[in-house]
């Protein structure tokens, strides 16, 4: 039994991946999680220069439903600042996925450009951020930008691109066909949805920047149906990444039988000592492989469709 999984071209030792702008970008959290046994990681994204981000508060627990709205603003060093800590990940074997975002096709060029000689194991353009004013989303919307973005990307760098969709759109099939056509490796799927919290108090959004981004336990049913529409659509064509709302072993498989080749987890380990949580999920999915004799994972990606 082996809980290997394969994304295009590349092998991961099992199909948990750290989602980006959990753990931040320090590459000492990101090894430690890699060191608990999670398959690889994705950074928080990087765009052309630093960014603080939104004013505080910027996160917001729904605790009764295991979710959070974050409107974080894009907060980043800049690539030329973050090119030693992906350095060091890459140097200590840590497989390492770099979240990108640019406010247009030049931008993004000049990022991945400008950290294309690291050899890094998948570039992630985030086309999806809901908590900017003008990036981000508005160019994961169009679905000629997003064919102009990656097509043009596609040129700059032998790692494989991958590709995060949003959810805030009528037709995340479209947006993923451009992606596709632009010659992406992989689609992940999805980023926050758009959401808000006031306080009835106060009378005032609780968000420094006032709306947000949804993310946990809620969006896991939106994710599973996208994913599931994705594997539809596009069947072997592209490999999926699902991502949204998994917080247990159980998601994991839901994500699978989707049609999801691994999954990315956000929330559920933005908590203290997330290791356990890796190692608890982990030991859970190599039982129930066990008891159902599933040998390994690329058997039953897509299964919910048969
Ligand atoms: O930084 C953020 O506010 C943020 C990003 Br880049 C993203 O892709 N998704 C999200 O919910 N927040």
């Amino acid at each position: 039994m082996s809980l290997e999984t394969i994304v295009g071209n590349i092998k991961i030792r099992n199909p948990l991946i750290l989602a980006s702008g959990v753990l931040g970008s320090s590459y000492s959290v990101l090894q430690r999680i890699y060191e608990a046994g999670i398959g690889a990681v994705v950074t928080k994204s990087v765009g052309p220069v630093s960014r603080e981000g939104n004013p505080n508060p910027s996160i917001f627990a729904l605790k009764d439903i295991n979710g959070a709205i974050n409107s974080i603003g894009l907060a980043n060093p800049g690539y030329k600042h973050f090119r030693d800590e992906i350095k060091i990940l890459l140097e200590n074997n840590v497989q390492t996925i770099v979240s990108i975002f640019g406010g247009d096709v030049e931008e993004f060029n000049e990022v991945l450009v400008g950290l294309s000689d690291l050899s890094i194991t998948a570039f992630e353009l985030n086309l999806s951020c809901p908590n900017t004013e003008k990036e981000g989303m508005v160019l994961g919307t169009d679905p000629q930008i997003v064919r102009r973005i990656v097509e043009n990307l596609r040129k700059k760098t032998e790692s494989p691109i991958w590709v995060k969709l949003t959810p805030n759109v009528t037709d995340i099939l479209e947006i993923a066909d451009a992606a596709i056509k632009g010659g992406c490796d992989a689609l992940v799927a999805i980023n926050t949805l758009k959401a808000m919290v006031i306080d009835i108090y106060s009378r005032h959004p609780i968000l420094g920047f006032k709306r947000g981004g949804l993310s946990g336990s809620p969006i896991k049913p939106v994710g599973i149906r996208n994913i599931f529409d994705l594997y539809e659509q596009f069947g072997e064509k592209i490999p999926l990444v699902g991502v949204g709302g998994i917080a247990k072993w159980e998601d994991v498989f839901e994500y699978i039988l989707a049609g999801a080749s691994a999954v990315q987890i956000g929330t559920a380990l933005g908590i203290a000592h997330p290791e356990n949580k890796i190692r608890h999920i982990k030991n859970n999915i190599q039982k129930f492989m066990k008891n159902e004799g599933i040998e390994k994972i690329a058997n039953i990606i897509g299964g919910a469709h048969r």
